[in-house]
């Protein structure tokens, strides 16, 4: 036994994480379920660092130093259970197993549950970046007992990414807490999306310009407090000329935007745990809807007439303005999945450092971005901080921005152009700093139809109106 490490699941992930580990000096064991990939990655990559290939689950386990530390890459769902019911009878108490695929985290649950009876450690870790994060550096989520990270987080964070020299890796709570917060990643990331897709589809249908003009005000833009490598990566595929057409890369791809569903767990999710996340919700329906070519056909013929497009000086000054409204809504997206970290938190006894969250999210990751050290940096200033929105600088940016985000969605509006995202972002805005809200009126049609109560705001108690009797009088429920 000489591997510090094994990964079984020797795919695009897998096989990179796999380099990784041996590239940070750590000796790798190898397992696929098809030997041949197994082959394949030491005869291509053999010479980058140290690894022991195996064929049957028993010469796996038997390659791993103990405590055995045991990573899993397989596709998330039924694989990730064949796998451990395979590799489980085979380890002893206090090894540990590592699920770095994209798991539900409530499947995380039950499995880290399962296998703590058996003395097994289970760690469900979120791994972000995709292969190119794999190899060079992911961020890394991982969940389970603090007992596992002691020996495990060493490992993670030498092959997680680094900014300003910190590792992109930390215990983030115990059991599911991990995936939980990587599923919390990729539905920011969806919003993060939809927000910057608006603001393009603004700049080219109001303002007039050109992918190629685009372009060039999303570089700006990226060096300011949107710097990003979403922004980053949208100015590249604007400025993208289609070598067969010489039309924009953006006017030859089909209209209809896929997701692999992490963005629908959120949602899902955020509804059971009663979290608002508005604009997460709204890009992940915008992806869906995007999709319905049938009845995007269907209504296409009602489509109503739009205005032109700005005159160029006005452009130029709607910029700044679509500026502010994609900066205001994302920091209600990224402030709505903080809410829903802080939730889960509760909902399920997870310690989470919400400062840690912005932190390691700040390399590897796709939704890697400056603007996470002014969140990091809230949070660490105070922990219990109820929403972004009440940190000093943020409320004063929001403010500011206020006027141009209202303008921005009611010339949408105007013009017949889509910005569920931004529109859903101020529309939560607003119910936040509401001084009163209409949930009253619907707290009464609950009591007139279903009896369901009420309370009032001038003395404690549940009270029910006899809405039939005469004088509808009120009682106390
Ligand atoms: P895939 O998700 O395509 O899975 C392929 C791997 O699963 C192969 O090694 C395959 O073995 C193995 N496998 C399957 Br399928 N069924 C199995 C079974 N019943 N028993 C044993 N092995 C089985 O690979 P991937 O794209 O490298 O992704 C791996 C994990 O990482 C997934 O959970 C995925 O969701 C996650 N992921 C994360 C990111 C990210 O950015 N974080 C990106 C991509 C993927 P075979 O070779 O014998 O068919």
């Amino acid at each position: 036994a000489s591997a510090q490490i094994g990964v079984t699941g020797l795919a695009v992930m897998g096989r990179n994480l796999a380099r990784n580990f041996a590239r940070h000096g750590y000796t790798v064991a190898l397992h696929n379920r098809t030997a041949a990939r197994t082959r394949a990655l030491v005869e291509e990559f053999g010479d980058e660092g140290s690894f022991v290939p195996t064929e049957t689950a028993e010469d796996f386990v038997a390659a791993l130093e103990k405590p055995r530390r045991l990573m899993i890459m397989v596709k998330a769902g039924d694989a990730t259970d064949a796998v451990i019911d395979e590799f489980a009878p085979l380890l002893e108490s206090g090894d540990m197993i590592i699920d770095g695929g994209n798991a539900h985290f409530l499947d995380t649950r039950r499995r880290e549950k399962a296998l703590r009876e058996r003395g097994i450690h289970f760690v469900g870790s979120g791994v972000s970046g995709g292969e190119e994060g794999a190899l060079h550096g992911p961020a890394v989520m991982p969940g389970g007992s603090a007992e596992s990270y002691a020996v495990l987080g060493p490992m993670l964070e030498a092959i997680s990414a680094k900014v300003d020299g910190e590792p992109c890796c930390t215990h983030i709570g115990t059991d599911g807490a991990g995936h939980f917060v990587k599923m919390v990643h990729n539905g920011i990331e969806y919003a993060d999306m939809q927000l910057i897709a608006e603001a393009y589809d603004l700049l080219r249908h109001v303002a007039g310009y050109t992918p190629a003009q685009i372009a060039d005000v999303f570089r700006v833009w990226n060096k300011g407090r949107l710097n990003s490598y979403l922004i980053e990566i949208t100015a590249e595929i604007l400025a993208h000329t289609d070598a067969g057409t010489d039309k924009p890369f953006v006017d030859i791809v089909r209209d209809a935007a896929e997701q692999k569903g992490t963005g629908r767990w959120t949602v899902q999710t955020a509804l059971d745990l009663g979290s608002p996340v508005t604009a997460i919700a709204q890009a992940t329906f915008a992806r869906v809807a995007s999709s319905r070519t049938a009845l995007r056909e269907a209504y296409r013929p009602l489509a109503g007439g739009t205005e032109h497009p700005l005159r160029p000086h006005e452009a130029e000054r709607y910029v700044a303005t679509v500026e502010h409204a994609l900066y205001a809504s994302k920091v209600i997206a990224y402030d709505q999945g903080w809410t829903m970290i802080r939730d889960a938190a509760e909902e399920y006894g997870w310690d989470i450092d919400l400062g840690n969250v912005a932190a390691i999210w700040r390399g590897g990751c796709i939704i890697r971005a400056a603007f996470l050290d002014r969140i990091r940096a809230a949070y660490n200033t105070d922990a219990t901080l109820p929403s972004l929105l009440s940190e000093p600088e943020f409320a004063d940016e929001i403010t500011k921005a206020q006027v141009p985000w209202r303008e921005v969605i009611a010339a949408a509006t105007r013009r017949g152009i889509p910005v569920p995202a931004f529109s859903s972002a101020l529309a939560y805005y607003d119910t936040l700093r509401a001084e009163r809200l209409p949930a009253a009126l619907i707290q009464g049609q609950r009591d007139f139809f279903g009896a369901h109560t009420y309370r009032r705001t001038d003395r404690e108690g549940t009270f029910h109106t006899l809405w039939a009797e005469p004088g509808q009088p009120e009682v106390e429920a």
